[in-house]
């Protein structure tokens, strides 16, 4: 049995929690492989909106095994609270619920270092969420960092006061002011890790693997998105992680032979936040209006999101990185306010001539883009659940699309509901 995999094409923010919900009910096992709180997959169901940040999304279905892989940096705080905003659902967590005793920890000096990173970058600052990524990543690359099984070892305590102390060189080179905040977050933190210990920590390359054995399906759920990856985004201003497909190998310890689908999803237009290059984006009223329309705001952070058109030259990037099969567009239904749409399909360069890859260094290298105008449907699109009784200009923006892209857009989200999807066989 195969490995699917879900990820986003553009900044992050595509949607992937809606669409891991509507998949999921086909998979029996759905896994995250990177990221870690900095994430936010919002759900919305039955009247409620509930957003993730390191639980996979399959969790709403009790009979899913929900894996948090090796991959993952996880904030055992965060994942307490998470837990916590999930006892109303009577979901059985401790039967449906696996982490990676290989996942990342993050401490609360791994937060004090990112704000401190940050402060000292200045105006070059990433943007970071400032959960804390970075810095656990990089403590895990440098084979110094702490790992989940770690907190069931009896001398966790000597291991956490080991790094925490090479931390606070580090914060005081900085001048960064830690003492006052880390008590109280410390104390969080040891609860946390006290009351995780309920829940099953296991290697979950074992799980995912034998499920496979046992012909069961895995989802693969990817966090923040593609142009974020770690070698393939718009570098510095990147998370930490693989956010593309090899992720899902790496994150979970399954080989490349076992991977199916790769489902791609992106936005019917472009959202980012934090700093870096965004070459659609508008600056003006029109941008103003997507973020209102489309309700963009960090779910993690409540950050403003960046918004802008489409961009085909960084959607093609992703789609070959990946090796996506199948897309999925989000929030088509935001566009409903438009007489007529822009579509970004090359970028200008300084030079004059025109391209349609991304160059080495967006930061530095000036690119226009340029722009095909569609016209707008400028009508609603509540209760359509067919492709056939689409308006006729959604048509042809979504064909205009995938002779672009050369893949099928195999889903057309409506709306913010389970429901609100028009699903092409
Ligand atoms: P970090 O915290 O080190 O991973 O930040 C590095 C960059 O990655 C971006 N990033 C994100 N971009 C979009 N969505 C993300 N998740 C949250 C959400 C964001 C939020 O789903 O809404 O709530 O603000 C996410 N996570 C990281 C980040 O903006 C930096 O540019
Ligand atoms: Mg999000």
């Amino acid at each position: 049995m195969k490995v699917d995999v879900l990820l986003g094409l553009q900044w992050g923010d595509e949607g992937k929690g809606k669409i891991v919900d509507v998949l999921a009910p086909q998979y029996q096992v759905v896994a995250r492989f990177q990221g870690g709180p900095n994430a936010g997959h919002t759900l919305e169901f039955d009247g409620f909106k509930h957003v993730l940040h390191q639980i996979p999304s399959g969790i709403f279905r009790p009979e899913i095994k929900n894996v948090i892989g090796n991959g993952l940096v996880l904030d055992p705080i965060v994942l307490k609270k998470e837990i916590d905003g999930l006892a109303k659902f009577n979901l059985p967590l401790d039967k449906n619920l696996f982490i990676s005793k290989k996942a990342a920890v993050i401490i609360p000096t791994h937060r004090l270092l990112d704000a401190a990173y940050e402060q000292s970058k200045g105006a070059a600052k990433i943007g970071s969420t400032l959960r804390g990524i970075g810095p656990t990543y990089q403590d895990k690359v440098a084979r110094m960092g702490l790992r989940m099984g770690d907190i069931l070892s009896p001398n966790f305590k000597e291991k956490y006061s080991h790094l925490v102390d090479q931390h606070k060189v580090i914060l005081k080179f900085y001048n960064y002011e830690f003492e006052t905040s880390l008590a109280e977050a410390e104390k969080a933190f040891f609860e946390a890790v006290e009351f995780l210990k309920q829940f099953q920590f296991v290697d979950s390359e074992y799980v995912v693997n034998e499920s496979l054995e046992a012909g069961q399906t895995v989802l693969a759920e990817g966090a923040q998105g593609s142009l974020l990856d770690i070698d393939f985004g718009s570098y510095p201003f990147v998370t930490s992680s693989t956010t593309t497909a090899a992720g899902a190998c790496t994150g979970l310890g399954v080989a490349p032979k076992h991977i199916g689908e790769v489902f791609g999803i992106f936005k019917a237009y472009c959202t980012r936040v934090g700093s870096g290059p965004f070459p659609t984006e508008l600056l003006d009223e029109v941008g103003e209006r997507i973020r209102q329309e489309g309700r963009e705001f960090g779910s993690t952070t409540g950050r403003p999101r960046r918004c802008g058109w489409i961009d085909l030259p960084a959607l093609k990037y992703a789609i070959m990185i990946n090796g996506v099969t199948q897309l999925v567009m989000m929030k088509v239904d935001v566009l409903n306010i438009f007489d007529e749409i822009q579509i970004c399909t090359h970028y200008q360069l300084p030079d004059g001539t025109t391209t349609d890859q991304l160059p080495y260094d967006l930061c530095d290298e000036e690119v226009t883009p340029v722009y095909k105008t569609l016209k707008g449907w400028a009508t609603s699109l509540e209760n359509l659940h067919s492709y056939n009784e689409i308006p006729a200009e959604l048509a042809a923006y979504i064909e205009f699309l995938e002779a672009e892209l050369k893949l099928p857009i195999s889903f057309i989200s409506t709306g913010p509901d389970r429901e609100a999807i028009i699903h092409r066989e």
